[in-house]
């Protein structure tokens, strides 16, 4: 068997000269210090029992605002070539407009600074799920006005940092902000009204537009979004309707109104039911579909689905049909291996999202801004989390990556889901997807092998 070394050093060698090798994590996951902010919407859903399965709450998350140069020693120490943080809205605006937080908008600047000392690009997110409770209590996604606030956030934060971020993305995931925080109770606000999902998904996408024209009157570089998107697989040759809606409401829902194809017909036809779409005008459409510089895909798993078969299929976040209303009834069937968010590990379906993504936004860069699992990480070496199953997982993710790019996918980069463990949403701590270990009572970071894995991956090139 080859040495964990070796095995980086193998896939150094089919590493592009350029492609940008990174980690993520996003605001509210990482940041704590609920006090130097406002409150989001995450903060109110996690404030009521039950929501978040262990009860954890922002506070102190990896207390990253406190911790920040700790923080940037550990990205010197990975050698990444860039990194993708989120933007909190209520650190910057208390109430999501108004006043600027002073505080805030400081650490951002000392994060962002201290990242190009390092030689490292910084690859912001502008929304990564935490909206300010204010917008929250006014309907929040289906509430119109969000559209031109998210425009007035865009402009406050392209004055302060556009000069010195690398790169921008306007939303993360919209899928799940909108199915699983609207459709469904899954996700803050937990508004569980799958006509109001359509209209968060809706208007989200038109904020990203709006945001795509600020951002550009800034001169704001590199200038794009990050989308959840997977390959459906009829796992039974007997699902073939269920894959093509599913498909729709997961990927071309978004996809195709980026492209200027607008909203699909197959999925207006199949969630006539459930809304009119009369929130949709050509105007929104326009600007939607502003041309962007390059797509982030974060790609976890596949969704494989058959006819009902009444068996038992465990634990698998986000998978069933309640968070694709509108699609007929289908049973999600992940084979093995799974991580521990019960999803399956499937890397030739990272392969097949490229190229699938790539045919649906022609002449889009794209990147994968997310990737990576989460495992039980109990096997330690050495006081390390020897966490064999993400190295694994990692290998076979950038191995499918490249795979796409030899399949012609104009792919410019790969980012590791997540620099260090961190609150898992509704899972709260209980899923670690971090390759650097965060104890969550001393705060202490520890790289795991994945993590010396990627940083050999990174010196090898
Ligand atoms: O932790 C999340 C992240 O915030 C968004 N993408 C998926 C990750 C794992 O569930």
């Amino acid at each position: 068997m080859l040495s964990l070394d070796a095995r980086a050093h193998a896939l150094s060698q089919r590493i592009p000269d350029g492609f940008i090798l990174g980690t993520a994590t996003s605001s509210w996951q990482i940041e704590g210090d609920s006090t130097g902010r406002g409150s989001s919407i995450w903060d109110d859903f996690a404030a009521v029992a039950g929501n978040i399965k262990d009860g954890t709450t922002a506070d102190p998350a990896c207390d990253h605002v406190n911790r920040l140069d700790t923080d940037l020693e550990l990205l010197g120490w990975l050698g990444v070539d860039a990194y993708r943080f989120s933007f909190s809205w209520p650190r910057i605006f208390r109430t999501g407009e108004g006043e600027l937080n002073q505080s805030g908008l400081d650490f951002y600047d000392r994060l962002i600074d201290g990242l190009l000392e390092r030689g490292i690009k910084p690859a912001a997110t502008m929304y990564h799920w935490d909206l300010p409770s204010t917008f929250g209590d006014q309907g929040g996604w289906t509430w119109a006005p969000i559209v031109d606030r998210f425009g007035d956030y865009a402009e406050a934060l392209a004055n302060r940092y556009a000069d010195r971020v690398d790169s921008w993305a306007t939303l993360n995931e919209p899928w799940v902000s909108a199915c699983l925080g609207y459709a469904t109770t899954i996700h803050a606000p937990g508004a569980g009204d799958p006509a109001r999902g359509f209209e968060a998904a809706y208007r989200l996408l038109h904020a990203h537009g709006r945001a795509v024209d600020v951002l550009r009157s800034h001169n704001a570089p590199n200038v794009g979004t990050v989308l959840n998107l997977t390959t459906i697989i009829d796992d039974d040759g007997k699902s073939d309707y269920g894959r093509q809606i599913i498909d729709g409401l997961q990927n071309r829902i978004f996809l195709d109104p980026l492209a200027g194809r607008g909203i699909p017909i197959d999925i207006i036809e199949a969630t006539a039911g459930i809304t009119d779409w009369s929130f949709v005008t050509d105007e929104g459409l326009t600007e939607i579909a502003r041309p962007i510089d390059w797509l982030g895909i974060n790609y976890y798993t596949p969704a494989r689905i058959a006819q009902s078969t009444a068996s038992d299929k465990g634990f698998i976040v986000g998978q069933n049909t309640d968070v694709y209303p509108g699609s007929p009834l289908v049973e999600f069937v992940p084979r093995e291996p799974r991580t521990e968010m019960g999803w399956e590990i499937h890397a030739e379906s990272l392969t097949t999202t490229l190229v699938d993504t790539a045919e649906r936004l022609p002449g889009v860069p794209l990147f994968i801004t997310e990737n990576g699992g989460a495992f039980p990480d109990d096997e330690h070496v050495d006081g390390r989390v020897n966490d064999l199953d993400r190295v694994d997982y990692i290998e076979s993710h950038i191995n499918a990556a490249l795979d796409a790019r030899d399949r012609g996918v104009d792919l410019r980069g790969y980012f590791a889901w997540s620099l260090m463990d961190n609150i898992e949403w509704a899972e709260g701590l209980l899923k670690r997807f971090g390759i650097v270990h965060v104890d969550p009572e001393t705060q202490v970071r520890t790289p795991k092998s994945s993590a010396y894995f990627l940083r050999a991956v990174i010196a090898a090139r």
